[in-house]
């Protein structure tokens, strides 16, 4: 735009008429005729690049916002109370040394934000209402526990015990966790928020999660809740943290409030020095769909922004970059009114008359619980479209010479006593100066004003937050008779444990008491899997459920979206389809509501992809099944080396409460999924699974009688020998070559075998692990017998073969008290036939029997040379380098 003004008449009419619309027919009149004429520009060629941002304001006028209804004396008396003594537990914790850690600057400057929304706001679950959803930043969690200790929730003793999480200090009271962690303390934290970047992304998918259930007609106390994420501006470089924004946008989650302390820095300095975070952050989230809401200036700014008719202080505000804005609050007054209002002779008139310390007065928004309360209530208000708040703050408020809008504020755990005497009297603590160099914690009586203020804002909202509900209903899982077309078997049929997954679900569709709560979620991947039949049958999630006729609406199997569809499909979008089956898995809790998920999906694409959010899963106590589609390095043949999985079922056992299993028949699939279920929906128990299922058509044998309990301890013997002189392990299609190879040892070489299906390695090594350590720990005890080992006895060489890289099954060569041979697919994968690959891998029936005959020759149980006579009949490479080094 042009500064020149080639007409002002013309302009300042204009300029009147905005006015007069303005006074007269109000805002919402003024805003429509403005599309009018923005439309008309548009149509006719201008006005293409008209701004995304709004001026550096509050996005409220004074004069608009909701007014707080409470005694702000009060209020802040409390809030100083909060305050202190969450600076007090991690002055505590670090009085003797600097190893435990903590934060205090960054709650410090979120404070009014959290006191808000906990006074006025978030309603606790009760009779009335299902409760408000509330993520909470992960490194503020000591304001979170200094609230629950003024509630009466959290002991002095478990304050003290801030950090310390073992019980190894002799104390009885609980240690609090660094962070929320509902695996740590089940009861208190419901979502693990600390790896930035997943709560923005689980927050929203837990209000699209919300409306799913709204639809389906499974909670209807969901109406009217709402889900409140906060996170950090430097949080928001994550690409998890604004990665679905365009869909919450798209979805019009109008149940969902972001809440973005602006405090212009993170970890190591500023956020944008030399730009603002506030503005691109607006523009960003306006351009996905979302009410932009700024809360930059308090009210101390109201007087002279209300002067500035002239604009030249917004010009000011619009100039200064982010990194000025955190110098000039880490000076004084006297330095703000040379280097912020000295830089044009109009601003400097404007505070002429000011003291320095009414110029150091005016305060940030995010500090003003009156611009804080009438932001939130504008986003509770809000229809139609979710709601972000940009809050602007000081990182450190409070901390002064300690690190107020200093750099090196985030990792301060210290602070001198002048200093902390100094907080004292700027948030007016009732304290001696004893307790004050004590870091004591303080509470006062029940009965005081600010108690009795306290409990009686939480009353009015239901009780007390954050809280977890640990149970939920139990449901009746059906007996594993309900899928005996399964455990039948295909007879000559060749089918893929994919289709029998397939198979299961649609048992389970049928099943009267769980039909409602299973949950499929795919991230367009359906019909890799087979799996498009279900479009039609339970329809794919709409809120606006199908606004077109779908090109194959005349088949039987056509594309159904359906305000009432029971399947997730996110698109190519694996975070976020994660970030849905948590919110499912984690329903009970959150909702009250059990729900299974079952996501499927390339198990490439799966751990190795979305690790942090599995990880998170298993924190947050998440039950429900993962699917991993098309499993196994050569099993998966075509697609090559950023496709073929040899390692998530690795990956899977590194968190601790994922049950995994590697089944080879669709019997053991139906065994293993009939037990997930008695486990998590109707023993509650905080586990959830991930099976792995292939693409390999193969006959499915019957289930054979008595095997459950080997098929879930681990392993099971499908194959006996008379006289087995070595005994073969495999899992997954290569279970398969195995039983092959068992045949070739036999027929050309007569030597007799048993063969054993190991549907988990990691499950064996769980009881391994336990077995050993049990008898460790007790060695009067009778020493206990790992699973494997009782399974495995005496002096009778192993050989393992999988679809997975060897780590896996060496998980168990301690229980094995025999010559233990381990081949596995370690290295990058490549395209080919599967026969060629297994034969590249060295995993297929030739180099099972290979392996077996060099560990007889190495007993002297065969001569040598029979060993080469195989390699060679078998026309085995030896002259190559190993596979995972091509
Ligand atoms: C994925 C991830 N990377 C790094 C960290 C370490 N970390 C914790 S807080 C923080 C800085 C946070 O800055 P900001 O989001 O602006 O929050 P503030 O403390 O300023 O409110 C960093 C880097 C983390 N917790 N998670
Ligand atoms: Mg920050």
């Amino acid at each position: 735009m042009p500064d020149h003004d080639v007409d002002p008449a013309e302009t300042q009419e204009w300029i009147e008429a905005l006015e007069a619309v303005l006074d007269h027919d109000g805002r919402e009149r003024a805003e429509a005729l403005l599309e009018r004429l923005v439309t008309r520009a548009r149509s006719r060629g201008v006005a293409a690049s008209l701004h995304s941002t709004t001026p550096y304001h509050n996005t409220i006028r004074t004069a608009d916002g909701a007014k707080l209804p409470t005694d702000q004396a009060i209020e802040r008396r409390v809030r100083s109370l909060v305050r202190w003594n969450a600076l007090a537990t991690v002055l505590q914790a670090n009085k003797e040394s600097s190893e435990l850690g903590g934060h205090i600057a960054s709650f410090q400057s979120a404070a009014t934000l959290y006191e808000v929304g906990f006074n006025h706001f978030w309603r606790a679950p009760s009779e009335d209402h299902g409760g408000d959803l509330v993520y909470i930043q992960g490194h503020s969690s000591p304001g979170i526990y200094s609230r629950a200790y003024l509630e009466g929730r959290i002991s002095e003793e478990e304050l003290r015990n801030f950090r310390q999480e073992t019980g190894s200090n002799g104390s009885s009271a609980r240690g609090l966790p660094s962070y929320p962690h509902p695996w740590l303390m089940p009861d208190f934290w419901q979502f693990p928020t600390v790896s930035m970047g997943l709560g923005p992304l689980m927050g929203i998918y837990q209000a699209r999660f919300m409306k799913y259930l709204q639809g389906r007609g499974m909670a209807d106390a969901n109406k009217d809740r709402d889900v409140w994420v906060f996170c950090g501006d430097g949080e928001m470089d994550e690409p998890e943290s604004m990665g679905a924004i365009g869909m919450a946008g798209r979805e019009k989650l109008d149940n969902l409030n972001f809440v973005i302390n602006c405090n212009l820095q993170r970890l190591d300095g500023p956020v944008r020095g030399n730009g603002k975070i506030i503005q691109e952050l607006e523009s960003s989230f306006r351009g996905a769909g979302w009410n932009v809401i700024k809360v930059v200036w308090g009210s101390k700014w109201d007087e002279l922004i209300a002067q500035d008719t002239e604009g030249h202080l917004a010009r000011l505000m619009d100039e200064t970059v982010d990194g000025d804005y955190q110098t000039l609050k880490s000076r004084d007054g006297a330095y703000v009114r040379e280097h912020f209002f000295g830089k044009y002779p109009e601003t400097a008139a404007m505070v002429a008359d000011w003291t320095d310390d009414e110029v150091w007065a005016l305060n940030r928004g995010g500090h003003d619980p009156a611009k804080v309360f009438a932001a939130y209530a504008a986003a509770r208000e809000h229809k139609g479209q979710p709601t972000v708040i940009l809050a602007k703050t000081i990182k450190g408020y409070g901390m002064g010479a300690s690190g107020e809008g200093q750099n090196i504020t985030h990792q301060q755990k210290k602070m001198t006593e002048e200093v902390m005497l100094a907080f004292r009297d700027r948030f007016g603590l009732d304290l001696t100066d004893d307790q004050v160099r004590d870091a004591a914690f303080v509470r006062p009586a029940e009965d005081s004003e600010e108690m009795q203020f306290l409990h009686g804002q939480r009353k009015k909202l239901g009780g007390y937050l954050p809280a977890r509900r640990e149970k939920s209903a139990s449901l009746e899982v059906p007996g594993l008779d309900a899928f005996k077309a399964v455990t039948d078997g295909s007879g000559d049929r060749e089918i893929s444990t994919t289709m029998v997954f397939v198979r299961l679900l649609a048992a389970l569709i049928r099943d009267k008491n769980l039909k409602k709560h299973v949950v499929p979620i795919v991230p367009d991947e359906s019909r890799t899997f087979g799996m498009e039949g279900m479009f039609r049958q339970l329809g794919i999630f709409s809120q606006v459920g199908q606004l077109y006729q779908p090109e194959d609406s005349e088949q039987l199997m056509f594309y159904r979206e359906d305000r009432q569809g029971q399947i997730l499909q996110e698109g190519i979008n694996e975070p976020g389809a994660f970030s849905s089956w948590i919110a499912a898995a984690t329903s009970y809790s959150n909702h009250d509501v059990p729900m299974i998920p079952f996501y499927i999906y390339y198990s490439m694409f799966g751990f190795q992809r979305v690790g942090d959010l599995a990880w998170a899963a298993g924190d947050s106590r998440a039950r429900g099944f993962l699917i991993g589609g098309t499993a196994g390095r050569t099993t998966l043949n075509g697609e090559g080396l950023q496709h073929e999985d040899g390692h998530s079922l690795i990956q899977a056992a590194l968190i601790p409460n994922c049950v995994s299993y590697d089944p080879t028949y669709g019997y053991e699939l139906a065994v293993i999924v009939q037990d997930g279920l008695r486990r998590m929906v109707a023993e509650q128990e905080d586990v959830f699974y991930y099976l792995t299922v292939m693409n390999e058509n193969y006959a499915q044998p019957a289930l054979p009688e008595g095997s459950e309990e080997g098929i879930l301890r681990g392993m099971h013997r499908i194959q006996q020998a008379d006289d087995a002189q070595v005994r073969l392990l495999g899992s997954g299609t290569i279970l398969r070559e195995v039983l092959a190879g068992a045949e070739l040892l036999e027929q050309d070489f007569g030597i007799a075998s048993d063969v054993w299906s190991v549907t988990s390695f990691t499950e064996l090594r769980r009881d391994g692990m336990a077995v050993e350590r049990h008898n460790r720990l007790h060695p009067l005890d009778d020493p206990r017998t790992a699973y494997i080992s009782e399974q495995l006895p005496g002096d009778v060489p192993v050989v393992a073969a999988t679809d997975y890289i060897r780590e896996l099954p060496e998980g168990v060569r301690q229980w094995i008290d025999a010559p233990y041979t381990v081949l596995g697919t370690d290295g990058f994968g490549r395209s080919d036939y599967r026969k060629a690959l297994r034969s590249f891998f060295e995993v297929d029936r030739h180099h099972v029997v290979i392996a077996a005959l060099t560990e007889l020759a190495d007993r002297g149980e065969i001569e040598r040379k029979v060993v080469a006579e195989a390699i060679e009949k078998y026309e085995i490479t030896t002259e190559k380098g190993a596979p995972w080094a091509r």
